[in-house]
């Protein structure tokens, strides 16, 4: 698995390909921008780009086929051709085959294999590392699939069966990532409990991806109740400041959209370590 030589977790910046993406907008929807916005988040220390062609907003609709392939894979051959390390964030097995063909070298599925069943197969098949997220369901409906009594424990216990069934699919232990999927089936509490027993994740002995990146439950932060939630573009303080949870907790990597008020929050918490 891959790390950074300064002992951060690594930092994966998101390259979304998507008119309606939540946090941004839909702002780097033409491969053009698309593709300089990765070459930007590279600049700017992001370990690994996140290509991603589905917005998983909740109560969004899915692309066909077809238009997530033709959004994803000319900014994956590009990014990768330029020497990034490109996963590629889809829950179709298609989109992933063609996507590592194109250069990507990670699968990143929000679903954790559940939503197309041929997808195990196509990681084996493929030997890079997959990122099996906590999934109750697609976007459109989600949001009804959260009900926990203990999140941490139900979530950890969701993920463990998963990485058991993908193992016996085919994929290694070492190719195994897993993401507890901050905001997927997940109301704020959740989240909030999720982000103070992350310890319980990382403890499965997987390495752990966190995405907490300007979801709507930073938007919450400071607003009365009722009030209008601050806007994802400010929510990389806050985000920032999950990172550095994360970081103490030790995660393999965090995905944002901010790279470098993450790597500056995860400096600190190294800089605090490593003082006497
Ligand atoms: N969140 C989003 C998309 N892909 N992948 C992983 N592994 N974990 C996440 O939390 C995650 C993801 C949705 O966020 P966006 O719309 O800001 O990209």
């Amino acid at each position: 698995m891959i790390g950074r030589s300064d002992g951060l977790p690594l930092v994966m910046g998101v390259v979304n390909v998507t008119p309606d993406s939540f946090s941004d907008g839909g702002q780097w929807f033409e491969p053009d921008a698309s593709i300089a916005h990765g070459r930007d988040l590279s600049d700017q220390g992001a370990d690994i780009l996140d290509v991603g062609g589905e917005s998983t907003r909740p109560g969004a609709d899915r692309p066909s086929l077809e238009e997530e392939l033709r959004r994803v894979l000319p900014v994956v051959e590009e990014l990768a051709r330029g020497g990034a390390v490109v996963s590629v964030d889809t829950m179709r097995a298609e989109v992933a085959s063609r996507a590592v063909a194109a250069g990507a070298s990670l699968i990143n599925d929000v679903s954790g294999g559940m939503a197309d069943p041929e997808m195990a197969a196509v990681a084996a098949a493929a030997g890079v590392p997959f990122i099996a997220m906590h999934w109750r369901g697609h976007s459109r409906d989600m949001q009804s699939k959260a009900v926990y009594a203990d999140v941490a424990g139900e979530v950890c216990a969701e993920l463990s069966a998963r990485a058991e069934l993908l193992q016996a699919q085919g994929i290694t232990p070492e190719n195994l990532v897993l993401d507890p999927g901050f905001g997927f089936a997940k109301l704020a509490a959740h989240n909030w409990s999720l982000l103070r027993h992350l310890d319980q994740v990382v403890g499965l002995g997987y390495p752990v991806l966190v995405g907490t990146s300007r979801k709507a439950f930073l938007g919450r932060l400071g607003v009365a109740e009722g009030a209008v939630p601050r806007p994802p573009l400010e929510r990389d303080v806050a985000t920032a400041a999950t990172s550095m949870y994360a970081a103490q907790a030790g995660v393999w990597a965090v995905r944002v959209h901010h790279v470098p008020s993450t790597l500056d929050a995860m400096r600190v918490v190294a800089a605090v370590g490593e003082a006497p």
